[in-house]
């Protein structure tokens, strides 16, 4: 596998960054991943721009365009000959000192690395997923914004490893106002009477670009989708539930703190969605291999 960093392909040996990097530091930094199917990189323009969002978020001077670093995410996975695969890309404060002081970091560093995806195991999405909602709660956007996709994920991280405690893969976080927020990786949806409905990003969500995309997709379908304020009653009382994001696409969730959410059974909308993101991923993406 070969790493892209700062504009030369590295081993994974040779891939190594500065232990006085702030993006080890200190977490000081963001990321994207981002999938290629079928040699197409899915919604790379989207992941680009919410990366530089990010990066304006907290101060960062990004080294490259939006142009360069399209260019470089397609060329990192040519390099190692990927069709279908996850993409992380992400992109550090760079080498400073031991202080905090981001300015004491002349040069942000770029990070890209174009591997196979781990899929979750079919069983989740022909059963569903069980979760359980989790005692962190998600970080306040007057805090640290939920919406800044940054290196700096321990609140995701205690989330996931209450919901392993419990015996589940995903986590519902809450807000500190107990309203719903997202879980720890994917953002979180429900049915109820034929609408669809996921937190606002007020409440604590990611911007998701597959959350987008199933709004989207909702909508051509002729479904009412919207963002209000949901706890964890409505999620109990959903007719369905899923979850979406880059590396799960969409996942049917059948009980909630041992709810049974509609009949126990992946819902006939989820379904219906999960099939109109599967045509959109075979065709697609910003073409890579002529
Ligand atoms: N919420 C959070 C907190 C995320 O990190 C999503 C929602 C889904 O967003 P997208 O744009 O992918 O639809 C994410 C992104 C993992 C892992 O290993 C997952 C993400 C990021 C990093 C690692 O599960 N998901």
């Amino acid at each position: 596998m070969k790493i892209y960093i700062d504009g030369s392909y590295y081993s994974e040996q040779d891939a190594k960054v500065s232990v006085f990097d702030h993006g080890l530091l200190y977490g000081d930094g963001i990321f994207e991943g981002i999938r290629i199917y079928h040699g197409r990189v899915f919604k790379l323009k989207e992941h680009i721009d919410r990366l530089f969002a990010s990066a304006k978020a907290i101060l960062l001077n990004m080294p490259m365009t939006h142009a360069e670093l399209m260019k470089a995410t397609v060329d990192t996975c040519r390099e190692n000959g990927l069709k279908d695969g996850y993409i992380r890309l992400l992109v550090t404060r760079g080498v400073g000192n031991l202080g905090l002081n981001p300015n004491k970091c002349k040069k942000a560093s770029v990070i890209i690395i174009a591997d196979k995806i781990q899929l979750y195991p079919k069983e989740y999405y022909d059963n569903g997923l069980q979760i359980v909602t989790v005692p962190t709660t998600r970080n306040l956007h007057s805090a640290l914004n939920p919406a800044i996709k940054s290196l700096n994920y321990l609140n995701n991280i205690l989330a996931k490893i209450e919901a392993n405690n419990a015996g589940c893969e995903e986590a519902i976080m809450l807000n500190s106002e107990g309203y719903v927020a997202e879980c720890t990786g994917d953002n979180v949806f429900i049915l109820k009477n034929g609408e669809m409905f996921t937190p606002p990003l007020s409440a604590g969500a990611l911007y998701g670009i597959t959350r987008n995309t199933v709004i989207d997709l909702a909508r051509a379908a002729g479904i009412k989708a919207s963002e209000p304020n949901l706890t964890r009653y409505d999620l109990f009382n959903a007719d369905e539930c899923f979850l979406t994001g880059t590396g799960a696409e969409i996942v049917p969730v059948v009980k909630i703190d041992g709810r049974v959410i509609g009949d126990g059974k992946p819902g006939k909308i989820t379904r219906m969605l999960e099939e109109a993101y599967h045509s959109l991923t075979k065709v697609s993406g910003e073409p890579i291999y002529q």
